[in-house]
């Protein structure tokens, strides 16, 4: 099959919520050599996006949204299972990463830990629905070199703010760089607040990191 196809293929089966059709395609894809990231940056995540359209004018329903996510996980976790481990020797930074207090949402997040320790980061991942308190004592305790923060909904974006500020009131802020995204998010936002910069997606957050620290 064509890697197009296949493209196609992944999108329809995460809005149709079909976790078995998903997860074959996905072994399918990796028999057939194509890259994981790929399936899971395009094909997939195009899926999941079109459904929380369909969502949001009401023709789907949250147990769909809900069984389509678990399905795309699944999916996720197979072509992950097939990228390099985490590579060995000197790791470029110590990255703390979370889902913003309030907000459930972690696909994207685990996309983003996923990529960044493939390329040589090691990333302390703190889960959904973190309080700021906890991003702030652990970029304390593990000394880390960047905090980012995923918010995917207007409500839980005003976290961002208030870990800025809660990482200044902790004297961190000028020890840290804060990189945030997830899709309420945008690059205006980030410099509104003074995080260090914004990523529309895992690769983007890989490249404006190296930026940094190769
Ligand atoms: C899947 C989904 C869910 C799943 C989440 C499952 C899970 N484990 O994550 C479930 C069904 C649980 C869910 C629940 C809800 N959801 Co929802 N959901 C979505 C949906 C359809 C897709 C999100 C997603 O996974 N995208 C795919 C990933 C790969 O993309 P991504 O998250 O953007 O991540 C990429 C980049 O943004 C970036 N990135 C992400 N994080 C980070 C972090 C950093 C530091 C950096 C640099 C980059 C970065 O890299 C990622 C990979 O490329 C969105 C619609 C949308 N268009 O986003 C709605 C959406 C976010 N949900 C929404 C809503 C309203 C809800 C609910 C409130 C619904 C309800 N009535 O209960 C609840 C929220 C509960 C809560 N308190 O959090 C709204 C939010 C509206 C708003 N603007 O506030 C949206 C936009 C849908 C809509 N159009 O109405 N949801």
């Amino acid at each position: 099959m064509e890697k197009a196809e296949y493209m196609k293929k992944a999108a329809q089966c995460v809005i149709d919520a079909d976790e078995d059709a998903v997860k074959a395609l996905a072994r399918q894809y990796l028999d057939d050599g194509y890259d994981p990231i790929e399936m899971i940056e395009q094909g997939l995540s195009d899926g999941i996006r079109k459904l929380g359209d369909l969502f949001d004018r009401g023709e789907v329903f949250l147990p769909h949204l809900i069984i389509a996510s678990e399905a795309m996980t699944s999916a996720v976790g197979i072509l992950e299972k097939s990228l390099p481990k985490d590579q060995v020797g000197k790791k470029l930074a110590k990255v703390v990463l979370g889902t913003i207090e309030g907000d459930v949402h972690d696909i994207g997040k685990g996309i983003v830990a996923t990529m960044l320790r493939v390329y040589g980061f090691e990333v302390i991942d703190l889960g959904r629905d973190v309080p700021i308190a906890t991003f702030v004592e652990k970029a304390k305790e593990v000394d880390a070199q960047v905090v980012g923060t995923s918010a995917l909904m207007t409500t839980t974006m005003a976290g961002q703010k208030a870990l800025e500020k809660a990482l200044e009131e902790a004297g961190l802020r000028d020890r840290v760089t804060t990189m945030v995204g997830g899709a309420a998010t945008t690059e205006h936002w980030a410099a509104k607040i003074g995080a260090n910069f914004w990523a529309e997606s895992a690769g983007d957050t890989v490249m404006k990191l190296k930026e940094i620290f190769s």
